[in-house]
């Protein structure tokens, strides 16, 4: 049996974090030995939101070196830079004549960054959904790991699917375009901003004390831990509603430690509050990146591996990827050179 293939990406849009590596890399990781992975960095949609040119390539390299230190192995998957594929701009305005307006506007997401972006928001904005569904089209995934806030893109996706079959290929004894699947995973991990128990740690929050970069130097990191958000209560628990940045923290030190929520809390009800604790997840974390940030620097260092890596990511997705747009255009009766 071929193995099913996956398409996922992270947008350069600043540095990653351990919310990106906890809740998206960490399980291409663990799961790349059962699957066809394509990974990309989604640096197209990076531009939906206001961006500093002169960072966009330096965060691009970052990226992609940073899932290489993760531990995305690039014999095993495919690692490749969005825009380094026209395809992935064409097959978006191919597929934006034939998406209702009205599917994009009601995009929960949409609507939520249009009101965090004010006067400054792109049609790109409102286009992203239509960007991701060529992303995946292209490639012709199987499956989409995604989270919650992505499942309405993913319908999207689903429906645009459907419609150009039926409107384009419906003679086709094989569909042209492939229905994806969500790949939702059973326990997801949310990592909260480090200064608000209730949002999540974002790259583009604007506090740098937010979040955790994966390359965050250990004294940074205990600095940033020992500042964060917490409470006056000294009993440390999970689950309190009205204790976010409580149930944040213990989650945090539970995953990377790999002990059970049972486990962390029998050995908080031995501490004397914050005082204890926050040493003990400032080291935990430190021990966690310490690996990821030492095979970055061996990644960065080689001379032209990078970009041997991300050369032969280009090829391998570009050729399916530009077969996926000659059928397309085939369907939608252009005249193919
Ligand atoms: N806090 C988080 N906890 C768990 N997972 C997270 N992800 C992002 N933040 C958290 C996951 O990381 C992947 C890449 O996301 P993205 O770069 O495409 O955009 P995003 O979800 O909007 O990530 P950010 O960091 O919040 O970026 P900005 O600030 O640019 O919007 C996704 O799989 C996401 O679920």
């Amino acid at each position: 049996m071929p193995k099913q293939r996956i398409l996922s990406g992270v947008q350069p849009t600043g540095n990653l974090h351990i919310g990106n590596y906890l809740g998206a890399i960490r399980n291409w990781v663990e799961n790349q030995v059962n699957y066809e992975n394509f990974f990309c960095v989604v640096d197209l949609h990076a531009l939906t939101a206001p961006h500093n040119p002169n960072e966009l390539a330096e965060h691009t390299r970052r990226t992609a070196a940073l899932y290489i230190a993760c531990g995305i192995d690039p014999q095993q998957s495919t690692i490749f830079v969005q825009s380094h594929i026209s395809a992935h701009a064409e097959l978006t305005w191919l597929l934006n004549c034939i998406t209702p307006l009205n599917w994009l506007e009601r995009m929960i997401q949409f609507k939520e960054k249009a009101i965090k972006q004010g006067e400054n928001v792109n049609a790109g904005l409102l286009d992203y959904p239509v960007l991701m569904a060529s992303d995946i089209l292209l490639y012709q995934a199987d499956l989409v790991p995604v989270g919650e806030d992505q499942k309405q893109h993913l319908e999207l996706t689903r429906d645009i699917v459907v419609r150009f079959n039926d409107q384009f290929g419906s003679d086709r004894d094989v569909p042209i375009l492939k229905l994806p699947e969500p790949l939702i995973r059973k326990e997801g991990a949310r990592v909260m901003s480090l200064t608000d128990g209730t949002s999540k740690m974002s790259k583009s929050d604007p506090s740098e004390m937010s979040r955790i970069h994966l390359l965050d130097d250990a004294d940074t990191i205990a600095k940033k831990i020992k500042r964060c958000k917490t409470d006056t209560i000294r009993e440390l628990e999970f689950d309190n509603p009205d204790r976010p940045e409580c149930h944040n923290l213990l989650s945090l030190y539970a995953i990377l430690s790999g002990k059970t929520k049972e486990a962390v809390q029998a050995e908080c009800a031995d501490m004397r509050g914050w005082g204890d604790f926050k040493p003990l997840l400032a080291e935990t974390v430190i021990n966690s990146l310490q690996p990821i940030q030492t095979k970055y620097y061996e990644v960065v260092n080689e001379k032209g591996y990078l970009d041997r890596v991300l050369k032969a990511g280009r090829e391998k997705a570009g050729a399916i990827a530009f077969e996926t747009l000659k059928q397309v255009k085939s369907a939608l009766g252009f005249l193919l050179p």
